[in-house]
């Protein structure tokens, strides 16, 4: 079948809006009608060339919600009709890492996904006879996509999907931080750094968990109307001091924080944001995505004296098991989206939508099919 299709033909080019081929889903595999697709801050990433499991030409986009269309054979968890969120860490339910019961981080597609295949390691998607990758195991940015069943969560049909599709990503993963991995406490301290849609998340959740202080950081002023509305009780910009951030926030909260969140994928920040943790137990989770030969470092010391340095992925949310009961959160307005959502656009806008993120306009520009 024809589909309308944000491409991503080049690293560091716009994406080309063109009609592209899309094949009817193999065994185990789903093909879906994406409605609503948010854009992320790793989209942008791909996009530049950073990514290391970065292949082009590919159909970008892994933050949507969409109605199945077609199911594959053997495919017994959806049906045509169903209301989905594509899962970019998928849940089998079945493998070492499933059943762990430490972890979200499921195998069973996840290596064929990092090279921009199906799991037979083949692609769904051409343009003029050429292949294209899929990304990321979603491939929002193409209104008709194939996807693997154990990547997929049903949600509400009752649902907003201009609004749930935020949950395929970045509120889960700032929410699933707090709640999942670091597992912050009524009264803690918490940092954030960085309040695009990912620390903003970080600052909603650290509220619900009752978290006492939330200072948040960020060196473009505008995002702080937007993190006090969630829940922040400072908003910091380190270009208003002289020292270096953390040793700003050592001194605001005596030995440093219980908490901090890295959002941004800077690795000086993320180094940073480990050495403002507490004196004896603050732990720093690294959620920022860097580029490809960029690495951490701080004195050993800092970890010597207490401080653990961990990270997540998709806030350590298992999504076919958990992601419905966020949606649910969402329908009763105790996961509040409606403010992430800062622009809408029509397919054919999508690039403006990386400029907005660019030039730090946007929290979360949603584009509708
Ligand atoms: P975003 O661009 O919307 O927000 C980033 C924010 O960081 C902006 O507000 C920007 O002003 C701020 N910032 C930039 N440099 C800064 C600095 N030096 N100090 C303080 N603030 C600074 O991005 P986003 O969509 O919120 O994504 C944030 C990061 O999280 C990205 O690296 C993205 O790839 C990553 N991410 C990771 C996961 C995961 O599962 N681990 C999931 C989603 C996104
Ligand atoms: N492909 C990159 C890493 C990118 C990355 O870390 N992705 C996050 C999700 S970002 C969502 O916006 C993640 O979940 N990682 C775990 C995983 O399994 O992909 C690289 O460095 O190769
Ligand atoms: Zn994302």
């Amino acid at each position: 079948m024809k589909s309308r299709a944000a491409v991503a033909f080049e690293a560091g080019k716009p994406l080309q809006i063109v009609e592209i081929d899309v094949e009817p889903p193999r065994k185990g595999e789903v093909l879906v009608r994406i409605t609503h697709t948010g854009v992320c801050h790793t989209d942008a990433f791909t996009l530049s060339g950073d990514d290391p499991e970065g292949v082009f030409p590919a159909v970008l986009g892994h933050e949507g919600a969409g109605i199945v269309v077609e199911v594959g054979e053997g495919v017994t968890s959806v049906a045509p009709g169903d209301h989905v969120i594509p899962l970019y860490t998928a849940e089998c339910g079945e493998c070492l890492f499933c059943t762990s019961g430490k972890t979200n981080l499921c195998v069973a597609v996840r290596a064929t996904q990092g090279k921009g295949v199906m799991p037979d390691g083949t692609t769904r998607f051409s343009y003029q006879g050429q292949p294209i990758h899929h990304y990321m195991g979603c491939s929002t940015f193409s209104e008709y996509t194939v996807v693997a069943e154990v990547s997929l969560a049903k949600i509400d049909p009752a649902a907003n999907p201009e609004q749930v599709c935020l949950l395929g990503c970045g509120v889960t993963t700032g929410i699933g931080a707090v709640r999942n991995t670091a597992k912050v406490q009524p009264g803690d301290t918490v940092a954030v750094f960085g309040l695009g849609g990912i620390g903003l998340a970080v600052v909603q959740g650290a509220r619900q968990a009752g978290a006492g202080r939330i200072i948040a950081v960020d060196t473009n002023p505008d995002k702080f109307a937007l993190a006090k509305v969630f829940g922040a009780t400072d908003c910091v910009n380190p270009k208003d001091h002289a020292e270096p951030i953390q040793q700003v926030i050592v001194g605001m909260t005596g030995w440093g924080v219980d908490h901090s969140f890295e959002c941004i994928g800077n690795v000086n920040v993320m180094r940073a944001a480990l050495e403002c943790a507490h004196r004896g137990w603050g732990q720093s989770i690294i959620i920022g995505v860097a580029g490809a030969g960029q690495e951490i470092s701080t004195r050993p010391f800092q970890l010597v004296t207490g401080r653990s340095w961990r990270g997540t992925a998709f806030g350590g949310v298992k999504g076919r098991s958990q992601l419905p009961g966020m949606v649910q959160e969402a329908m009763r307005g105790d996961i509040d989206l409606a403010p992430f959502v800062t622009h809408t656009m029509a397919l054919d806008g999508i690039n403006e939508a990386f400029d907005l993120m660019h030039a730090g306009k946007s929290i979360r520009s949603v584009v509708h099919y």
